[in-house]
């Protein structure tokens, strides 16, 4: 029986926290569950999510909540994003059977997700005090809480038409033409990656940032390029998986561009959302340790070091590794990924097993 759901979303920056709350709640939703999808700034959503809404998903401003009676069988907050102590108040008022509360936590490969997925934490105080709240930590390895993959995601992949889509965005591959995507934070080596781009004719797709602003200027300085560049206005986000599937290389960033990149099959570039005490170094190595795990020693160096530069955290030459090797690597690490449960799948069998 499907069972009802509260997604709580926090917008700090950016666009992670809504994109992936986002595709949370509507691929529940069209697994036949009820999503009541709570948010602070929905606004981002009007070109990430067009249209009407998807059946069985309601969009509810965050402050509303206070005036809900109601809480669904399963409450989930995302990134650990506080709720609001009313609502908590009605969670442990729902007795004889309070929610399933879970914090989804950020993405990362380090260790201590597996020792910290699942996890409770009681809570002894407060408004919720009695109730329970467990972690759920997505990760790439079986005992961690896995990765959102849509039931159809692969099938669209294998159905997918490249040239068609770029066709519908008024762009054309010339020949001998090598596609990339640029999605990035302000980044001091932008120049460097454009030098790199040079050794070969490059179509540069540039999604909405600064990059949309700088590429150009840098472009001006020079006598002659190989680089043909476009701006992309903001894409939906199944638009923009497309985009992904539509490139030969792909630079990306923060958390749900980065796993989308990874479905995409394609060789990519992460940029890490950079935090201010360094924590994000040793969570970009831990991915890097997991990703080249299997391949030559050789192609792990050289994408090291390119992600490394891209992310400030090595200086040096940046420079690109050879693609089509890459892409034999891409498709061997989606398939590997594809094997595990999906983080959805993962939310309902624990939902089943506890309500
Ligand atoms: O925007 P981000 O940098 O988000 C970040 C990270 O999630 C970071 O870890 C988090 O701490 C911070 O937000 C608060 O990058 P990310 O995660 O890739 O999110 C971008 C979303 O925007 C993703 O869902 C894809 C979507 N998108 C579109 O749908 N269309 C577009 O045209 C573009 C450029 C993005």
């Amino acid at each position: 029986m499907a069972l009802k759901w509260d997604l709580f979303c926090q917008v700090i920056d950016n666009f992670g926290d809504v994109g992936v709350a986002w595709r949370l709640a509507s691929d529940l939703a069209a697994r036949g569950e009820h999503v009541r999808l709570w948010i602070d700034d929905p606004s981002a959503l009007q070109w990430m999510a067009p249209g009407a809404l998807p059946p069985r998903l309601e969009l509810r401003h965050w402050s509303d909540s206070l005036n809900e009676t109601t809480v669904a069988d399963v409450v989930i907050e995302t990134f650990g994003c506080d709720l609001p102590q009313a609502f908590v108040a009605r969670m442990a008022a729902r007795q004889p059977s309070p929610p399933l509360w879970l914090n989804l936590e950020y993405l990362s490969a380090e260790s201590y997700v597996e020792r910290s997925h699942g996890l409770n934490s009681p809570q002894f105080s407060g408004a919720g005090a009695g109730l329970n709240k467990q972690f759920f930590y997505p990760g790439f390895t079986p005992r961690t809480g896995g990765l959102l993959r849509e039931p159809h995601l692969l099938r669209d992949l294998a159905d997918f038409d490249a040239q068609a889509w770029l066709a519908s965005q008024g762009l054309q591959r010339r020949s001998a033409e090598r596609i990339v995507s640029l999605f990035a934070y302000p980044n001091p080596r932008l120049d460097d990656l454009l030098q790199a781009l040079e050794d070969r004719p490059t179509l540069l797709l540039l999604c909405p940032g600064d990059a949309q602003q700088r590429v150009p200027e840098l472009l001006r300085q020079q006598a002659q390029t190989n680089l043909r560049c476009h701006a992309l206005p903001y894409l939906s986000q199944s638009e923009f998986d497309r985009l992904l599937w539509a490139c030969d290389l792909n630079f990306v960033r923060g958390e749900d561009s980065f796993v989308r990149a990874q479905w995409a099959g394609k060789p990519f570039v992460w940029q890490i959302y950079p935090q201010a005490d360094g924590a994000h170094g040793p969570k970009l190595e831990a991915f890097m340790d997991l990703w080249l795990a299997q391949t030559s020693a050789e192609q792990a160096s050289l994408w090291r070091t390119l992600w490394r530069t891209w992310n400030g955290l090595q200086a040096g030459p940046l420079a690109l590794p050879d693609l089509p090797q890459a892409q034999n690597h891409a498709l061997f690490w989606r398939e590997h990924l594809g094997s595990a449960a999906d983080l959805s799948s993962q939310l309902l069998s624990l939902s089943r097993k506890t309500s």
